[in-house]
């Protein structure tokens, strides 16, 4: 019998054929490991990771950052992971009236994953997508993720170019970005950079780095557009460079993967039923029990 998959090739150029190989591999319906193996990628499209704290500006500023992409006649999609609401731009009204062209546009194919992995971290299904994203041949794939704790490392290991986003008054979780994310974002944007202490707080972001590794510091004001035009022209020389990390990129990606494959079939309330049923034998040993899985 043919597969219900067999005949869809994602491509930008239909944006129903994409939306319906996601909803195929987001809903693991019969057919996603065809579906997956049968991609192929014939362009190099940047993954862009954008992570930082809840109301940072990450959607007004991938709503600025399609803007000055779509200049050139790109094609981009867009996939929220766990957005406060869908398609949420923006959490004013003004916003979303501005974003509102791009939902139509021709060029911008934009989605929204609602869901973490059953592990809780950055989903096998997130790398996935992006997957079909980059089959489908954009030109460039936007993924943006709210950075909370662990989350912020993950996104580094699904994107090919990481972008932090920070606020002035963030400070606090300068120390915390130290430990974790610096070896792993490509350049931080202070956005909101109307606040008052942004300089002060772009000097503390530059002081606290090596100054070997020091990465980019964009001051951005995504609300009115401003300082966008620089981070995509940083966006723009990452891009050509080849990856240095590609080979981390996969294992990281190749690992939740397996992780996700092992762990199928797998949940705690079934451990539990079936731990009921073997302590009803004697001599229960838990090393015993886990010893198969
Ligand atoms: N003053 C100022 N406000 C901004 C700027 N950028 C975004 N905002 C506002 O900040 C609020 C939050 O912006 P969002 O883009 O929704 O932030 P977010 O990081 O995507 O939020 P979550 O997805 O909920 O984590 C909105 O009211 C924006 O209008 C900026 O540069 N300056
Ligand atoms: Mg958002």
């Amino acid at each position: 019998m043919q597969s219900a998959t067999n005949n869809i090739k994602p491509h930008y150029t239909d944006f129903r054929s994409v939306a319906r190989a996601l909803t195929i591999v987001e809903n693991d319906l019969p057919g996603t490991d065809e579906l997956l193996k049968s991609l192929t990628f014939t362009k190099s499209s940047p993954i862009i990771g954008i992570t930082g704290p809840p109301g940072a500006g990450k959607s007004t500023l991938v709503n600025s950052l399609i803007s000055g992409l779509l200049t050139t006649g790109n094609k981009i999609a867009v996939l929220a992971i766990d957005p406060t609401s869908p398609f949420n731009f923006g959490s004013l009204l003004g916003d979303r009236i501005r974003m509102a062209p791009h939902f139509n546009h021709p060029g911008v194919f934009i989605r929204s994953l609602a869901t973490r992995g059953s592990l809780g971290g950055l989903s096998a299904k997130a790398i996935e997508m992006t997957d079909v994203l980059r089959a489908a041949e954009f030109d460039y794939i936007l993924v943006e993720t709210v950075g909370v704790g662990q989350s912020e490392i993950e996104i580094a290991g699904l994107a090919d170019i990481t972008l932090l986003v920070l606020v002035p008054e963030s400070g606090d979780e300068i120390q915390n970005i130290k430990s974790g994310l610096m070896e792993i974002a490509d350049a931080f944007i202070v956005n909101k950079s109307d606040r008052a202490d942004a300089d002060l707080f772009v000097n503390n972001l530059k002081k606290i780095q090596n100054k070997e590794t020091q990465l980019p510091v964009f001051k951005t004001v995504a609300s009115k557009s401003e300082g966008i035009n620089e981070v995509i022209n940083f966006i723009h020389s990452k891009s050509e460079v080849k990856n240095s990390r590609k080979e981390l990129l996969l294992a990281e990606k190749a690992y939740q993967l397996i992780q996700q494959k092992r762990m199928a079939g797998i949940n705690k309330k079934k451990l539990q039923q079936d731990i009921a049923k073997a302590l009803n034998k004697p001599g229960f040993n838990l090393y015993e029990f886990v010893k198969d899985f």
